[in-house]
């Protein structure tokens, strides 16, 4: 490992709180198909692809579905979820992430989005956040969903930073393994319980400060 170059970050449930916005969508569509679908239950679908978190869903209401109706369900999904996401402003940017994004560029310190999202370029935009980043990496771009490491080493390649030179900044348990299995550092925005296996964990991006990030260099 060495001296942190680099910052990475995950979307929904670090920069944004977009999860809430999928609860509905997603509850909506249980909902229409005769079961429920509870806050609890929506836990699992964070950090997850949108086909995938479709599978979950449907093997709650222990449903199931040929592929072409499960692509037309994720459809319907998303043009509600995109309904929420459109009325978003900058107002919704979690506390403390502009003001770490703006001291990260004072130190010369590289940023790029590292998600799961197919919806991450029109959610930044939305927060009015997308200059602060050098490289966008999403759903878009990636083959393997976390915890596979793609979306972090695609980051890194594209900032031309090493891995080990990188931290990541994640909400999922998933995520987290990701970070770690591409060989970089990462600080767990929320619960020591789920997110032990992170470096540092810390409840938001306003509990961070150079002198945090500076733990991580070796
Ligand atoms: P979309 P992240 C993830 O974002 C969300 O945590 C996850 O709940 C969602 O299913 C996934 O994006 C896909 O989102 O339907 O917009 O492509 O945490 O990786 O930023
Ligand atoms: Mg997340």
């Amino acid at each position: 490992m060495g001296k942190v170059k680099a910052c990475l970050f995950d979307l929904d449930g670090v920069i944004v709180d977009t999860a809430k916005y999928h609860y509905i969508a997603w509850k909506e569509l249980a909902n229409e198909m005769g079961f429920d679908f509870t806050l609890e239950d929506n836990e699992r679908l964070k950090g997850v692809s949108r086909m995938t978190s479709l599978d979950i869903l449907l093997s709650i209401g222990q449903v199931e579905k040929s592929e072409e109706e499960k692509v037309a369900l994720a459809t319907k999904k998303n043009e509600n979820y995109l309904t929420y996401i459109l009325k978003m402003g900058p107002e919704e940017i979690l506390p403390g992430t502009k003001e770490f994004l703006e001291l990260l560029q004072k130190e010369n310190i590289k940023i790029a989005l590292g998600s799961a999202s197919k919806n991450a370029m029109l959610i930044l935009e939305r927060l009015k956040l997308t200059s602060y980043f050098e490289a966008i990496i999403d759903g878009t771009s990636v083959a393997k969903a976390k915890p596979d490491p793609e979306v972090f080493i695609k980051g890194a390649e594209a900032l031309g930073v090493q891995a080990e030179d990188c931290v990541v900044f994640e909400d999922a348990e998933a995520g987290v393994e990701a970070a770690l299995a591409g060989g970089m550092k990462c600080v767990g925005i929320g619960k020591e319980d789920v997110l032990g296996k992170a470096h540092l964990v810390v409840d938001g991006l306003h509990k961070m400060s150079m002198q945090k990030l500076g733990l991580l260099n070796d």
